[in-house]
């Protein structure tokens, strides 16, 4: 798969597991809490995608932040690497280990310690499922800042590690601004505790942001402070078809300013994209829109408080953007399954594309103007040896450039990198939007980032791991890294 997979070495510092090793993580945990089972041990060294597969012989399960800490002190001793893992939902090989690495599974912390009613302040543990939350919060009449795809098995852990991004980015913001706190545990045991619940709290450096996508590179994320906005009930959610990619821009410029404050989502597909799902019958998947030939489709949720007004807001724009002609047909939820059906059809993508065999998956920041012609680019350079779908966040200028061929070839690879970093780094983006770097990425930061910077980032981790145990050979570059 990657070609970076097949140049890392196993870092010779590392030791190798030993039967005494086992023996004090049962201590510490008991026997339920050390995983050595060969089924279990196979689904947690192989990622969502199937791509990334490690060898690791032990998964532990902590339930409590002192065992974690525990768990970590004694690995630094011994110089046993670590890759910490949550819902293994992410996109570029960070969750599972890349050799022999001890995988502690943080699924067991799963508590919700607090929340708070007047401010919506939630505190629980890393492990939580973000769909339990979401469900959990529900009740209380509040939502979660986040939503993605994956909340059935993602965890909140896992999202602040990755700084996940996701569906409600463009109304909510993203996890440095919701996360108001964080217990950590570092490579060495010490338990970090910035788990503050206060909105303002200028005392210093704020150092939690260090560990908001740093992938489990820095610290083991045990314990979260988020804040959560009051569940609005006026929800309406469209789905509309462009002719062409400057329609589409021209919507979101639209949307932000006549939809204002109502505006949740705009999320865009193109026409591939949802071929690919009707093609590969993800249940329940249909086009709502009469079969015509549409190149780009727009979902566009708004959320309020007032029915009608809200309603009214979003049926008057859309008037005026079919007027304008930047929209050619479209559908409005009329109840909501249908607005979960409009929903599912954009949030179904990676899992049709999964179906569809081999994935080259590129996550990206780009100026709006620009980010189609990538994919263009892409599709012309590649001709008839794959298919080239982009989609992604429109409103928060989030590309995600997918490429689906039968299997794995290094021969298509080479087509696609570097030319995809190059390109991105030539028009200023990033070549990691939301996902991280993970394994896929990890040599590729300098398109991304200036080289004094990822110094310091070196520094950093050096000062909190020295001896570099938790989740080697991720996030950055191999030279800087061992
Ligand atoms: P994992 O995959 O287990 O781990 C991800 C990284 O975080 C690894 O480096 C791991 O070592 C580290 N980690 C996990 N838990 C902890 C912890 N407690 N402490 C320290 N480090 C930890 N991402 C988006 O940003 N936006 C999307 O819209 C989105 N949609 C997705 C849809 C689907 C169908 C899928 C499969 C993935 C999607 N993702 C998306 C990617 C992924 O779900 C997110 O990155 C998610 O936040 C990962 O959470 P997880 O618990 O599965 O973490
Ligand atoms: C999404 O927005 C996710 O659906 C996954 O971030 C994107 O699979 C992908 O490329
Ligand atoms: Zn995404």
């Amino acid at each position: 798969f990657g070609s970076l997979a097949a140049k890392v070495h196993r870092n010779p510092s590392f030791s190798t597991l030993n039967s005494d090793d086992i023996s004090y993580f049962k201590e510490i945990l008991g026997e339920k809490g050390v995983i050595e089972d060969e089924d279990w041990l196979a689904t947690a060294n192989t990622d969502w995608m199937h791509k990334y597969k490690g060898s690791s012989k032990l998964l532990l399960q902590p339930r409590s932040t002192e065992e974690v800490s525990q768990i970590l002190k004694y690995c630094n001793s011994r110089c046993l690497a670590v890759v910490p893992q949550g819902g293994n939902t992410g996109l570029v090989g960070g969750s599972v280990p890349v050799f022999d690495e001890v995988i502690v599974n943080m699924s067991l912390m799963n508590n919700i310690i607090s929340f708070d009613k007047v401010s919506g302040i939630l505190v629980c543990e890393g492990g939580c499922i973000l769909e339990n939350l979401i469900a959990f919060l529900d009740n209380q009449g509040f939502i979660m800042p986040l939503d993605l795809g994956a909340k059935g098995s993602c965890q909140i852990g896992g999202n602040i590690s990755t700084n996940a991004g996701g569906l409600r980015l463009v109304r909510y913001g993203s996890l440095h601004g919701n996360v108001l706190g964080l217990e950590v545990v570092l490579a060495d045991g010490n338990v970090i505790d910035m788990l503050g619940t206060l909105r303002k709290d200028n005392t210093g450096y704020d150092l939690k942001h260090l560990f908001i996508g740093s992938e489990g590179s820095l610290g083991i994320v045990t314990k979260v402070s988020i804040l959560t906005p009051p569940k609005l009930f006026s929800v309406n959610v469209a789905f509309l078809a462009c002719c062409d990619y400057f329609s589409c821009q021209k919507l979101l410029m639209e949307a932000k300013r006549k939809l204002g404050e109502i505006l949740s989502a705009f999320e865009f597909l193109d026409s591939k994209s949802l071929d690919l799902q009707v093609l590969n019958h993800l249940d329940g998947v249909r086009n709502p829109l009469p079969p015509t030939m549409h190149k780009f489709y727009i979902l566009i949720e708004t959320t309020g408080s007032d029915e009608t007004y809200d309603r009214q807001k979003l049926e008057g724009f859309l008037l005026h953007a079919m007027e304008a002609g930047l929209i050619s047909d479209g559908a409005l939820a009329q109840d909501i399954n249908q607005a979960s059906s409009f929903w599912r059809i954009r949030e179904g993508i990676p899992e049709a594309l999964m179906k569809a065999g081999a994935v080259y998956k590129y996550d990206l920041s780009l100026p709006v103007e620009k980010m189609y012609d990538l994919v263009e680019e892409m599709r012309t350079r590649l001709s008839d040896s794959a298919n080239v779908v982009g989609y992604g966040h429109l409103g928060d200028g989030n590309l995600h450039l997918n490429i689906s061929t039968a299997q794995y070839d290094d021969g298509i690879l080479t087509q696609i990198e570097p030319f995809v970093y190059e390109w991105t780094s030539k028009h200023r983006g990033s070549i990691s939007a939301e996902h991280g770097l993970g394994l896929m990425k990890a040599n590729e930061i300098f398109y991304s980032k200036p080289t004094a910077t990822v110094s310091l980032m070196a520094s950093v981790k050096k000062m909190l791991d020295p001896k570099g145990i938790l989740n080697p050979y991720k996030v950055l570059p191999h030279s800087l890294s061992s």
